[in-house]
């Protein structure tokens, strides 16, 4: 379903809404700790049908990446939703043009542009999956599991998402968390497992001890090892690449198709993780996977420990052809003991791609009472 056949809605107004959601269990990784979910939810309200859904993956710190929650709501009021009432009523598809002289903030854009693509797609009764061409009705999912005190414990940890179902396990890692982790769950657990790393850029490649540990990685035959080095370094990891055996996954560093492509063709990854609010939407996201695809790179969907309002549409974009890999789409429960909208429930390690107009769930009353922390409502 090309996004020209989709027609334009024109919204009334957007709904910033807060929403704060205790975490089942702490998630650590080489940044800090997180034991909420501080989520920014946009809602997209037509003059008149169904309001359309959007979630900013921003965290509540600037340690990820330079956005944070705060400042994304701050730029969505002051800067984005003008540019969007001003075109009047501007189709989804041509919400990144309208945004595109304000630098930065991929996910605040990728929040509102979310929202208004909700909206048109519940107005056209297209679901999302649909929209993105998804090529199955489940997908395969990982889990990623946050840095724990001990090796014995990770293997605790690991066990129960393993019995639960999930398909791949990524271990947070970092300088001193490493090596003795990884060697752990792959000699409890055997060379069948799908096992990868994920550093959050937290190794250099000026540090000897470091690319030592990385080295020390070889033998464990992960499936890949995750932005290792600093976000803005591609070519560090071209060089990287040369040194260790692991094969190279860039999440941070890709911040849009063009980066996706240089990445590329220096030799800097040979698997993408594809966050949509990391580059800018869902359309963006869109032409990451192709352009990975048309280099037979694949990919798979990452995530920001998202509510069910953008694991929705995560799953959706994951049900497309080259997301070739499990991805961090988890189950609600991973995450939440009550989520925003009716749980993901795991089932053979998969979720199934929800087939209802737009991303086919909506908050559940119950939980927007419970967990909003404010409402902002800004009218044309
Ligand atoms: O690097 O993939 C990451 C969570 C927050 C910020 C960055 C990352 C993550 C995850 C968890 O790994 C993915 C998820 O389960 O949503
Ligand atoms: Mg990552």
């Amino acid at each position: 379903m090309a996004a020209e056949h989709i027609p334009g809605v024109a919204i009334d107004a957007f709904e910033l809404r807060r929403v704060r959601i205790p975490l089942v269990t702490p998630f650590r990784t080489s940044f800090g700790t997180e034991t909420h979910r501080d989520a920014l939810l946009v809602q997209a309200i037509p003059k008149g049908g169904a309001s359309g859904w959007g979630e900013c993956v921003a965290d509540v710190q600037p340690l990820y990446s330079p956005e944070y929650v705060d400042g994304a709501q701050q730029v969505i009021e002051r800067y984005l939703i003008p540019r969007v009432f001003a075109a009047n009523t501007p189709k989804a598809s041509a919400i990144a043009g309208l945004l595109a002289r304000v630098q930065g903030h991929p996910m605040a854009k990728g929040a509102l542009e979310a929202a208004v693509l909700d909206a048109e797609l519940r107005a056209a009764n297209v679901s999302f999956g649909a929209y993105l061409g998804a090529a199955r009705a489940r997908v395969d999912c990982g889990v990623s599991v946050g840095i724990q005190t001990s090796p014995e414990l990770l293997i605790d940890v690991v066990a129960g998402y393993l019995e639960s179902g999930y398909k791949r396990i990524k271990l947070k890692i970092e300088p001193g968390s490493d090596v003795a982790f990884v060697r752990a769950i792959r000699e409890h657990f055997g060379s069948e497992l799908l096992l990868s790393a994920d550093a959050n850029a937290s190794y250099s490649i000026d540090n000897p001890d470091h690319i030592n540990a990385l080295t020390a990685l070889n033998p464990f035959k992960l499936l890949m090892l995750e932005q290792p080095l600093t976000a803005d370094d591609i070519p560090a990891h071209a060089r990287l690449a040369t040194m260790i055996e692991s094969p190279i996954c860039l999440d941070e560093s890709i911040v849009t198709a063009r980066s996706a492509a240089y990445a590329i063709s220096i030799g800097a990854c040979k698997i993408v993780n594809i966050k949509p609010g990391r580059v800018g939407g869902y359309l963006e996201a869109v032409k990451v996977h192709d352009v990975c695809a048309a280099n037979g790179v694949p990919v798979w969907c990452g995530g920001m420990l998202e509510t069910g309002i953008g694991r929705a549409a995560n799953v959706a974009l994951g049900a497309m052809p080259n997301f070739s890999l499990p991805g961090d789409t988890s189950a609600s429960s991973r995450y939440f003991a009550q989520d925003m909208t009716e749980p993901f429930v795991l089932e053979a390690g998969t979720l199934a791609v929800p087939t209802g107009p737009g991303i086919g769930v909506d908050p559940l009353p119950e939980s927007l009472r419970e967990f909003t922390t404010s409402v902002q409502l800004i009218r044309r």
